[in-house]
């Protein structure tokens, strides 16, 4: 493949202390472990672009279950109006603890993630309270969309071709920006060893929706991965 063909950016979904054990107040089992491979792959030259997000709640975040008691965490879920239109179809979010609350100690990215200097950019996301955003990129809202990162045009101004996407959660944060990456154009990979699910369990179905809409889940001895090593 020429170069000028494969222009490859790596996001670094939500690497951060209330994601991962032994401390974090929303740990995804094994999320640690993926720190890593994060750092292999962000030692790759071919990547034009290295993001790193943030998940940046305000504490009366609308994904708070303390914020709907008697709600409960894990369990319970809250339907979500888009703010700027309330004629717009609303939905039902899963409500979680209280987590990466900004300039908490739980919202830091994880001091493993050595390579602070190789990312080009670090995204905060989630900061507005009345809509959920797992996506790196935008908000589930379109009329009107309600925040947008400006991911999807900085990867257009820097040419990039493909996506790959690791960090946390599987089925959360990472299966949402593949999603939105797919839709923005761009060929789209999740680095499996690069990720862990809330719900392990669940990961293999989800993991087949995903491909079956367009995203490949490959590995890191896999020929996707052995391109960026060129
Ligand atoms: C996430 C649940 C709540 C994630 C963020 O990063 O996957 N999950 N907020
Ligand atoms: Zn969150």
């Amino acid at each position: 493949m020429s170069t000028n063909t494969f222009k490859p950016a790596l996001i670094v979904v939500d690497l951060q202390e209330d994601f991962c054990p032994p401390n974090g107040s929303l740990a995804v089992a094994e999320g640690r472990e993926t720190v890593a491979v994060v750092n292999r792959l962000l030692e790759l030259p071919a990547f034009v672009l290295r993001v790193a997000t943030q998940d940046w709640h305000p504490q009366d975040h609308i994904s708070f279950a303390s914020n709907h008691a008697p709600k409960k965490p894990f369990v319970d879920f809250a339907t979500v109006v888009n703010p700027l239109n309330p004629d717009e179809p609303s939905y039902e979010t899963q409500l979680w603890p209280d987590h990466c609350v900004q300039n908490t100690p739980g919202a830091a990215l994880v001091p493993e993630l050595d390579p602070a200097h190789r990312l080009d950019e670090i995204i905060k996301k989630g900061t507005n309270k009345d809509v959920e955003m797992y996506s790196a990129f935008y908000d589930p809202f379109t009329n009107p969309r309600v925040s947008d990162s400006g991911l999807a045009g900085k990867l257009q101004a820097a040419g990039v071709t493909h996506v790959y996407v690791v960090g946390l959660a599987a089925d959360f944060c990472v299966r949402c920006t593949a999603l939105d990456s797919l839709k923005e154009g761009f060929t789209t990979y999740i680095v499996e060893e690069g990720t862990r699910a809330v719900n392990g369990a669940g990961w293999p179905e989800q993991m087949q929706g995903l491909e079956a809409l367009g995203v490949r889940v490959v590995r890191m001895d896999g020929p996707e991965v052995a391109l960026l090593k060129s």
